[in-house]
């Protein structure tokens, strides 16, 4: 096989077979396979299976049916899939016209790169195809927000963001990938310094079904950016530095609404602590929840040390101000800073803690794996 295209799919239905067609037509000079990789809610994968039937080059369909990772997940389980090299990368809705894949793979035989990214934002590229102004905005400012965190390995590229392009997979460490939502060209140029070529290429209009882009999206993006230029603890931080205004929010209310200081801190404590403990599931440990144990685990966990934790942070507090003769501000920084810390350690050494396995010799090597693969 000279190249693999790698097509993640979510309710695509409408536009596999003008895809599969368009592809045909488009690359008639290689030995390629197409791969979906599907998480699709609906009929597309009796489509998909259906359409391979009668494509005259081999289709793959991979069905997750218990997906992760989201659309970067999907993409990651693709090239881990691929029979090739060279791997194509492509959304299913025909937004990444199939007639530019040549460019592309000419780009890329003037071997000099790892990667060759189709670049809406370079002279003959186009962002048009983008749904309307507040997504066009969105996207350059996530572009130049990306592109200042990562000067140097996002030198050579305009669109870090962008769901088309073509990756040598000898150049890139799969294991490594950790994707979350939908940047995975981001993930993987941010990981390691890699070589970059660009075509532009004009991002054309959804073929048919509907978007999946949205809010959510939105901010699994920012940390995902978070992550990878910080690691976890800024993401941690982020989490912790908005439940402490949160915090003191409910306490005012509560406080004007009549309520007692101290009942009003406890009630704002115990809202925040439950809150918090939620934000660090679904966006700083998302990653790493399939594999320590059940949710209801880590929420007692993670309660009682939040708990603990106020409970002894106040004698100290005391302590330092009576004794040491701290400045009572200071010293609650202080506090405050320690507990920060701690709290981060236990969260992700106890709280995220990868559920032991069996003692078994074939399996032995795999917690090693999944801990050298770590941030
Ligand atoms: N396997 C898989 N594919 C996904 C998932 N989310 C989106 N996709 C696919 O990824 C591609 C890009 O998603 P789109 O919804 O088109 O996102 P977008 O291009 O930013 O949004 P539009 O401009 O509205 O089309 C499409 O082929 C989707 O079907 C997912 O969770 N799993
Ligand atoms: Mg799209």
């Amino acid at each position: 096989m000279d190249l693999t295209i790698v097509v993640p799919t979510f309710n695509e239905g409408p536009n596999v077979a003008e895809l599969l067609r368009r592809i045909g037509d488009a690359v008639d000079d290689r030995l390629f396979e197409v791969v979906f990789v599907d998480d699709s809610t609906d009929d597309t994968p009796q489509i998909i299976a259906a359409a391979a039937q009668t494509a005259d080059f081999p289709v793959r369909l991979i069905h997750r049916d218990a997906p992760t990772a989201g659309l970067g997940g999907a993409v990651v389980e693709g090239l881990r899939a691929a029979t090739s090299n060279w791997c194509l990368v492509m959304d299913g809705d025909l937004q990444h016209p199939p007639e530019d894949v040549p460019r592309l793979l000419a780009r890329a035989d003037r071997d000099d790169v790892d990667v060759v990214v189709a670049s809406r934002y370079i002279a003959g590229g186009d962002s048009k195809g983008l749904a309307d102004a507040t997504r066009t905005t969105v996207s350059r400012a996530s572009t130049l927000l990306t592109k200042s965190m990562f000067p140097r390995k996002l030198g050579d590229c305009s669109d870090p963001m962008t769901g088309f392009f073509l990756v040598n997979r000898d150049a890139i460490d799969i294991d490594a990938l950790r994707p979350r939502g939908f940047k995975i060209l981001l993930e993987i140029l941010a990981r390691r310094h890699l070589r970059v070529g660009e075509v532009p290429f004009a991002f054309a209009s959804r073929f048919a079904g509907a978007s999946k882009a949205s809010f959510t999206q939105g901010i699994r993006f920012l940390t995902q950016l978070l992550m990878l230029r910080f690691g976890r603890m800024s993401a941690f931080a982020l989490v912790g530095g908005v439940g402490a205004i949160a915090n003191l929010v409910i306490m005012w209310g509560l406080i004007r609404l009549g309520m007692d200081y101290l009942p009003a801190s406890i009630i704002a404590s115990e809202i925040t602590i439950i809150g918090n403990f939620l934000l660090l599931e679904y966006l700083v440990f998302s990653d790493m929840r399939a594999e320590s144990g059940s949710m209801r685990q880590r929420f007692v966990k993670s309660f009682t040390f939040n708990n603990v934790e106020a409970i002894i942070r106040i004698p100290v507090l005391w302590v330092l101000v009576e004794n040491a003769h701290i400045p009572s501000v200071i010293a609650a920084g202080l506090t405050l800073i320690a507990a920060f810390v701690v709290r981060f350690v236990f969260h992700a050494l106890v709280v995220y803690a990868p559920k032991r396995q069996p003692v078994d010799a074939s399996l032995a090597v795999a917690p090693e794996r999944a801990r050298a693969a770590e941030y």
